[in-house]
């Protein structure tokens, strides 16, 4: 038996009998169960609405075809997916990917830590996700566009300003938000901010774009002060990735006066000792759509290796994983301790197994985990959702402060729950037990048939 509380324990057993083929859910499942060990103690009327039992279940999931025809006038048939978690504290939530892994398992578990990432940020949005294993890599903007068309065609029954927004993750931009968009309106008749991550042009927020990998830093920076009183500043940085999250996150750490030495994409990672110069990434990444490798090519000194997971035997005092999901493993985590990190926040969803977090844990790592580390996107998302309520847009100052000041809340909102619930400093349980509350409370608040 893995948990204390048989209560637990029979709960995470039943969804293991319900769907024993999806590891990562039953994954990101297991972590928050765990964390909830002192809520069953200390909050008996939780459990007797059945709140535990009920949130691990998707409120609806939705899985459709989507047909397109390429460009060689062939049709290609992939599978969409919406998985609607919670809506307890507002409308549905969260990002839509496109990768060959995507899978009910993925997206099941993408969609239950945004409950508790959504509740994190303070803002009124329940979670969800979505996507396809639709491949967007090698294809023409007018496959993009027909395969977003298709997949929008279906999802827009299903979701609406009040009801669900969707938004970016891996392999959905601002092109896809644009194509997702323009097919809504067609549909609908209707100019609503039914997507955030939108183009400035048409209704998106100043900062969004930048929102993920600058909170992530904001939420490094505020921990490290707190916990180790120290900073960013003049440390060395590993950030695995380079697509919108690990951009951005370099782009702050630099800023906060980090060097970041290494970046990777799914094929290896570049190494470069004097600095990574970000304006050879965005050009590479951002205009070429090009690979990580191109960058050795433009900057004398820096070297490629073949192969994205060598990227974490690379000495550092800072990790920020910005890629996927158990990116990190409990060997790959000892490789890095062992190497002198200091600190390791996810900007990532999941991007490290467990017994990765068990090596940061013993080792005293000052440890950010996603669903706090990274919210601030989807916070951003929710500030772009008050703009469009208001039709108005704030300036690119009035965001970053407002999602500066989301972040250092979230910490310290983790970090207290931490001390209250008996594990000072354990920001997994902290995170999790705050998000989990906020929750909770709507959902025993609004009854059971629901
Ligand atoms: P992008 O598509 O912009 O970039 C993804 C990056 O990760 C690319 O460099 C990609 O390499 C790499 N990658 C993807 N899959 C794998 C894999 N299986 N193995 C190794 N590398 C991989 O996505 P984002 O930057 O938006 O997302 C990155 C992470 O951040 C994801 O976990 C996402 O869920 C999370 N996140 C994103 C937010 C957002 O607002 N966008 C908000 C919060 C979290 P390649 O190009 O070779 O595939
Ligand atoms: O994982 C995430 O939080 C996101 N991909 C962002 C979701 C959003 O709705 O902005």
């Amino acid at each position: 038996m893995s948990f204390k509380s048989s209560y637990l324990q029979g709960v995470y057993d039943s969804v293991c009998k319900r769907d024993p083929d999806q590891p990562e859910f039953l994954q990101a499942v297991h972590e928050v169960l765990e964390s909830l060990e002192p809520v069953v103690e200390k909050r008996p009327d939780l459990v007797a609405a059945g709140v535990i039992d009920r949130i691990v279940e998707p409120e609806r999931m939705i899985a459709f075809r989507v047909s397109w025809v390429d460009d060689a006038g062939k049709v290609q048939v992939n599978r969409g997916y919406r998985i609607q978690f919670n809506s307890a504290i507002g409308p549905y939530k969260g990002g839509l990917r496109l990768h060959p892994s995507v899978n009910l398992s993925v997206i099941k578990f993408l969609g239950f830590e945004q409950v508790f990432k959504n509740s994190l940020t303070s803002l009124p949005m329940g979670g969800a996700k979505g996507g396809s294993d639709f491949d967007p890599k090698g294809k023409s903007d007018m496959e993009i566009m027909r395969f977003c068309q298709s997949f929008m065609t279906e999802l827009a029954k299903h979701i609406g300003p009040d009801t669900d927004v969707p938004a970016g993750d891996i392999g959905v931009g601002a092109r896809e938000i644009g194509y997702l968009f323009g097919q809504y309106k067609r549909l609908h008749n209707e100019y609503t901010g039914i997507l955030t991550g939108k183009g400035l042009t048409y209704g998106g927020s100043l900062v969004r774009t930048q929102a993920t990998g600058y909170g992530l830093l904001y939420f490094t920076e505020e921990m490290m002060r707190c916990m180790k009183n120290d900073s960013v500043k003049g440390k060395t940085i590993v950030v695995s990735g380079s697509g919108n999250v690990a951009i951005y996150a370099v782009e702050k750490a630099m800023e906060l006066g980090g060097k970041v030495v290494a970046m990777s994409d799914s094929n290896g990672y570049v190494y470069d000792p004097n600095g990574i110069n970000l304006d050879v990434v965005k050009e590479i990444k951002e205009v070429k759509r090009g690979r990580i490798k191109e960058y050795v090519e433009q900057v004398p000194g820096a070297t490629y290796t073949e192969g994205c997971r060598g990227i974490w035997s690379i000495p550092c005092d800072i990790a920020l994983p910005c890629a996927t999901q158990n990116e990190i493993n409990g060997e790959e985590a000892a490789l890095l301790v062992k190497n002198g990190v200091k600190v390791v926040a996810e900007g990532a969803n999941m991007p490290s197994t467990p017994e990765a977090i068990a090596v940061y844990q013993q080792n005293k790592i000052l440890y950010g985990p996603a669903k706090a580390a990274n919210a601030g996107g989807v916070a951003t998302s929710g500030l772009e959702m008050s703009q469009n309520s208001m039709r108005y847009a704030w300036t690119f100052e009035e965001v970053d402060a407002k999602l500066k000041n989301i972040m250092v809340n979230i910490f310290h909102n983790a970090y207290n729950a931490s001390k209250e619930y008996g594990d000072e400093g354990n920001l997994v349980m902290g995170a999790n037990v705050a998000g989990f509350l906020k929750v909770a409370e709507a959902m025993k608040a609004q009854g059971v048939a629901y």
